[in-house]
């Protein structure tokens, strides 16, 4: 019988392309269904009734969420090109990295880049730091090594989407004079073809990111929303 996989996400998601892309890579076939964030489907909340957001994998009729929780399951599953290392505490190391993405890297550069301009020197210190940190981490040509791993995908916003939103504010925090082992690492990975295949349209990113930044600063909130 034919395994069902169908992925719940959006687009211009770096969370759901994190799971696309580990799918690809494994070569396992799948459905993707685009959510409408602004009005989530029934099946959506039914999944994701905790976080309520994409992505959410369902694999014959279990749902998993959250994209890093995915990933191990993808991992877990289906067994060809691992994305995780097999040693215990290589395993360890490449969880860790992800949860600094997640926890540090990624909150801090959103900020630097999206905060109100009187706030913005000691966000990009930090956002500057932790990227300095990332750049010292990466020893092969890619974080996995030779091939694509689970940090590296973990990674992937970073390596595209920075692009699109350091073109959006009209900040430049990563270049290659500053990081110039992240930035060459942005291009293998960028133009490795799975990645390529996958990633989203530039330019409709660019439209997306920047009526988000419009609709941000507008606000009077100025919540900054991944
Ligand atoms: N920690 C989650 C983050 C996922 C996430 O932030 N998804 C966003 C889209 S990029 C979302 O669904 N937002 C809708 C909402 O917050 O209501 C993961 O890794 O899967």
């Amino acid at each position: 019988m034919a395994e069902e996989v169908k992925v719940f996400g959006a687009w211009g998601s770096p969370f759901s392309h994190r799971v696309e892309l580990a799918l690809k890579l494994k070569g396992v076939p799948y459905e993707f269904i685009e959510e409408d964030l602004a009005n989530k489907s029934s099946l959506l909340l039914k999944y994701n009734p905790i976080h309520k957001k994409i992505p959410v994998l369902l694999h014959n009729g279990k749902p998993i969420a959250e994209s890093l929780v995915i990933l191990e399951y993808i991992d877990e599953t289906w067994k060809d090109n691992p994305i995780l290392p097999e040693d215990p505490y290589e395993r360890a190391m490449a969880r860790f990295w992800c949860k600094f993405m997640d926890e540090k890297c990624m909150p801090a550069l959103w900020k630097a880049y999206w905060i109100e301009e009187k706030e913005r020197a000691k966000a990009m210190e930090e956002a500057f730091e932790h990227l300095k940190t990332l750049e010292n981490e990466l020893k092969g040509k890619f974080f996995g090594g030779e091939t694509i791993g689970l940090v590296d995908i973990a990674c992937n916003w970073l390596a595209f989407w920075i692009g699109v939103i350091q073109e959006v504010a009209e900040i430049e925090l990563v270049n290659g004079e500053k990081f110039p082992i992240l930035c060459k690492w942005i291009e293998e990975f960028i133009n490795y073809s799975p990645v390529k295949e996958s990633l989203p349209h530039r330019e409709n990113l660019l439209a997306y990111l920047g009526a988000r930044r419009e609709a941000l600063f507008a606000s009077t909130s100025k919540q900054i929303i991944y």
